[in-house]
């Protein structure tokens, strides 16, 4: 996903071992990327170039003209099912496959504009249907279109622009006499109904916002440094000689506080786990439905009501503001190279955009300063082997007397300020001298073979009135100057990521149809570079926590955090998610350093006990069991003593159970999965001490089980209970903890627990609000279970008729 596809990777691997051992040790002990870059650029071959090619053909991000039809076809086939969000999305897969101003695109927004409607989607319904009739819609079919429309805009409350399309429809119908009356008619009665009401609604809808002002404090930095552009006056940039660049806070911070609000300077959306098609057999259409169907490609807005690329099928947006946007800043020079940007993997994706991004900002400066580098490399012998202090060095641009001076922090502009832009991004450590000889090599292939199609798509004009002058002929062989340039920028971006980029999440829920309580789980979205949140250095048990909303991401304090001390977050490994030595391992192969954090500290002086959460206790006193291959009671008294083999084989064999117990919850088999997981709980309980995750999994399925039944009080009986092992393992703020109090919120709340709801919803409200910030999605429906439960005014959900 993040590299480049597996066939591609073995191909490189493989041409790399067949090269001369001298060729492969100058490559390997190249002084600068720009080196790195040639010497590898110039081994690649058209047969290479071929097999990339063929590779890219595997994903097919074109329009073909045969798609819209058959995608139509399927989508009312799920519209028949009273499937109207699956019918939704096939129906906006044969839009992105239609040319614009066709009957093919009309005839897919019109059929989505039905499933919209029957989703309660009424504002995105009229948007397709204003963008139906845009691109032609036959009028023979349009009666039964208005006829939507009006009851879209008796539901939203509009009653005049609904008589309005009422008065056209009436025309419309005279002239053509084919729609049924009845109705028409029965729209009227409604239309006359929403007219007597609509004065008490307005009303109501004033006192609405009221509830949920709370909920938007907080959310936007009270006061910007001054240093760092997207962080709030608490924080300022340190520079530690053994550190680099960190983040310290100014002051104290309490637990929930908004340290950096930072939206990405480009993220890239993955498109989900969807294989390409194998070339030449099977269905070239695919009905399944990835993120990249659900996503805005640009702002990542969820949105079933896509508007596609006009020139391709791949990219969809929310709007035709991003659609707009995204082609004027980036898509206009990745539209034609859908195909290889899918087989090179996100990072090489995003690398591109990197670039193309910069050229709205001080790229060409930049450019300059590599130009000035590679120059001065084949001139004379360089004074740093770092590429990045010789660029950085000069960025601040005051050159007095011939000499640059230097600025204090790399990535600062000239006026001394760090902030969201192209300069800080190049200056982020691309450890060139970290990354494998091999993995430099795939990387210089891969955005060499990019460079030649873009050049082949004719984008000299990117790097249009730039002094590419400055460069020797000599250093490029094959590529034009220019390009070569690019090259080096992308292959610098593609080493940088490694260490750099951020995985943008988003929570999905997950909700079983008949259970009326939702598990949510993260999921990973996009891939993004935020400069700002790259100078926080990594905590295994941070003390911060972020989340995003779209593309941009807020950074919380999860703790205390005193004056001078250093704001930290969690790289991936989390102390309550992996042992010691998984997450130094994870750390120093990806992110290229031994992790000294206090966790990893305090737990390399502790005995290597297995964590509490995969512990055993005795069967016969239910001490807990300590010990290496063979395990003994750790109460004095008792003499009891276990292999640990035979508790492993007993836990794998737990697990199958649980699993077949989950099939028949996943299947609605109720009672009969009760029965399985109570079995499942009491072998546990004799083998299992209390805190161990598979118990506190159990406990959680139990709950589920019996929410789908409506017996809440033993529902909340076993979440309490799944409640203690997550705290035990995540701790009482951690965002696990959050979640599972979301739960225990929506049970008791269905079981009309009053006060045991309200202080459950509050508990969770301060958690969620630390993590996924107080806008959230969870945070709003736990202040709609509040007021409901406080018999505050119920919030509108508009006019149903
Ligand atoms: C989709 O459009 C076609 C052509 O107008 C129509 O026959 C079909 O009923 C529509 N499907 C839905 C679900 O509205
Ligand atoms: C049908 O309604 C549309 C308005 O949506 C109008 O532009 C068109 O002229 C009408 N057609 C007839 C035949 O009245
Ligand atoms: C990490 O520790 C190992 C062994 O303790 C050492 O060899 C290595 O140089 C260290 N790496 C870094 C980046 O400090
Ligand atoms: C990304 C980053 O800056 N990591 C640094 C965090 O701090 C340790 C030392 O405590 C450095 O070795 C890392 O390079
Ligand atoms: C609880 C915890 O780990 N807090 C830490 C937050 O980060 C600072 C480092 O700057 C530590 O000193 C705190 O202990
Ligand atoms: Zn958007
Ligand atoms: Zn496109
Ligand atoms: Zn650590
Ligand atoms: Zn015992």
């Amino acid at each position: 996903m993040d590299l480049p596809v597996d066939e591609w990777k073995s191909y490189i691997l493989q041409k790399w071992s067949l090269l001369p051992t001298a060729v492969q040790l100058t490559i390997a002990t190249a002084e600068t990327l720009s080196d790195v870059f040639l010497l590898s650029s110039s081994l690649l071959q058209p047969e290479d170039e071929m097999f990339l090619k063929s590779l890219s053909r595997g994903y097919f991000v074109g329009k073909d003209p045969a798609a819209p039809l058959f995608y139509r076809e399927e989508g009312n086939k799920k519209f028949q099912e009273k499937d109207y969000t699956g019918a939704a999305v096939l129906y906006s897969k044969g839009v992105s496959h239609s040319r614009p101003h066709t009957e093919d695109i009309a005839l897919c927004y019109a059929n989505r504009s039905a499933a919209l409607f029957h989703l309660g989607q009424f504002e995105a319904c009229l948007e397709d249907i204003g963008r139906a009739q845009l691109h032609g819609y036959p009028e023979r079919l349009l009666p039964k279109m208005l006829l939507r429309k009006a009851e879209c805009l008796v539901a939203l409350g509009r009653p005049q622009e609904a008589s309005q399309t009422i008065t056209d429809l009436e025309s419309n119908l005279t002239s053509q006499a084919s729609l049924a009356l009845s109705p028409f008619q029965t729209l009227q009665r409604n239309l006359h109904h929403l007219k007597m009401k609509v004065r008490d609604k307005e009303a109501v809808m004033e006192t609405f916002p009221a509830v949920l002002a709370n909920a938007l404090e907080n959310m936007d930095l009270r006061e910007e440094s001054e240093q760092v552009s997207s962080a709030s006056s608490s924080v300022s940039l340190g520079t530690d000689p053994s550190k680099g660049r960190c983040l310290v806070a100014t002051k104290d911070v309490l637990p929930g506080e908004l340290l950096v609000k930072e939206d990405a300077f480009v993220s890239v959306l993955i498109p989900g786990e969807v294989p390409p098609l194998p070339h030449g057999l099977g269905s070239r259409w695919d009905t399944r439905i990835s993120n990249g169907d659900l996503y805005c490609h640009r702002c990542l807005k969820h949105t079933l009501a896509t508007v596609p690329c006009d020139g391709c099928s791949y990219a969809k947006y929310c709007s035709l503001e991003c659609l707009r946007r995204a082609w004027e800043l980036y898509h206009s020079a990745e539209c034609a190279l859908g195909g290889l940007l899918l087989t090179l993997g996100i990072f090489c994706h995003v690398a591109l955009r990197l670039t193309l991004v910069a050229r709205f900002q001080d790229f060409g400066k930049v450019i300059r300063k590599l130009c000035d580098e590679i120059n001065s490399r084949a001139v004379c012998v360089p004074e740093s082997k770092d590429p990045v202090k010789t660029l950085s060095n000069g960025l601040g641009e005051r050159e007095t007397s011939g000499t640059a001076v230097e600025t204090p922090i790399p990535g600062c502009g000239v006026n001394g300020k760090y902030e969201n832009n192209y300069n800080a991004v190049f200056n982020l450590l691309p450890q060139t001298e970290n990354h494998s000889p091999e993995h430099k090599f795939l990387c210089a292939l891969s955005v060499s073979a990019l460079c030649k199609q873009l050049q082949a798509a004719g984008f000299q004009a990117l790097t249009a009135g730039l002094k590419s002058s400055k460069l020797k002929a000599a250093v490029a062989p094959d590529l034009c100057p220019d390009l070569h340039v690019w090259g080096v920028a992308l292959l610098r971006h593609m080493l940088q990521l490694q260490c750099n980029a951020q995985a943008i999440t988003t929570i999905q829920q997950t909700g079983s149809k008949e259970g009326i309580i939702t598990s949510s789980r993260q999921v990973r979205l996009a891939t993004g570079v935020f400069p700002v949140i790259s100078l926080l250095n990594h905590s295994c048990s941070p003390n911060t926590s972020v989340s995003f909303v779209g593309t941009v991401a807020t950074v919380r304090a999860s703790q205390h955090i005193r004056r001078g001390q250093e704001i930290l977050h969690c790289y991936g490994p989390h102390v309550s998610r992996l042992g010691i030595a998984a997450r130094q391992q994870k750390l120093k192969s990806q992110y290229f350093f031994n992790c000294s954090c206090l966790a990893c500290q305090t737990e390399a002086h502790a005995t290597a006990a297995a964590p509490r959460w995969e512990a055993f206790c005795c069967s016969s006193c239910r001490a807990l069991l300590q010990g290496g291959d063979v395990l003994s009671c750790s109460s004095g008294s008792c003499t009891e003593a276990v292999s640990r083999d035979h508790l492993a084989a007993r836990l794998r064999d737990l697990q199958r159970q649980t699993g077949l117990a989950r099939e028949l919850l996943r299947s609605g088999e109720l009672e009969k999965a009760i029965q399985q997981l109570s079995g499942c709980q009491r072998d546990a309980e004799s083998f299992l001490w209390a805190e161990h995750s598979v118990l506190g999994e159990i406990e959680d399925d139990l709950a589920q089980a019996y929410a789908a039944l409506g017996d809440w009080k033993k529902s909340a009986a076993h979440l309490q209970k799944s409640l203690t092992v997550v705290e035990a393992r995540h701790g009482p703020s951690s965002v696990e903890m959050g979640h599972e109090l979301f739960k225990l919120a929506q049970i008791l709340f269905n079981g009309f627990e009053v006060p045991e709801a309200l202080s459950t919803i509050q508990k969770a409200e301060t958690v969620l609000a630390v993590h996924c910030g107080p806008c959230s999605d969870e945070i709003q429906e736990l202040q709609q279970m509040k007021s409901c439960l406080l018999d505050l005014p119920p919030v509108p959900v508009g006019p149903s008729a």
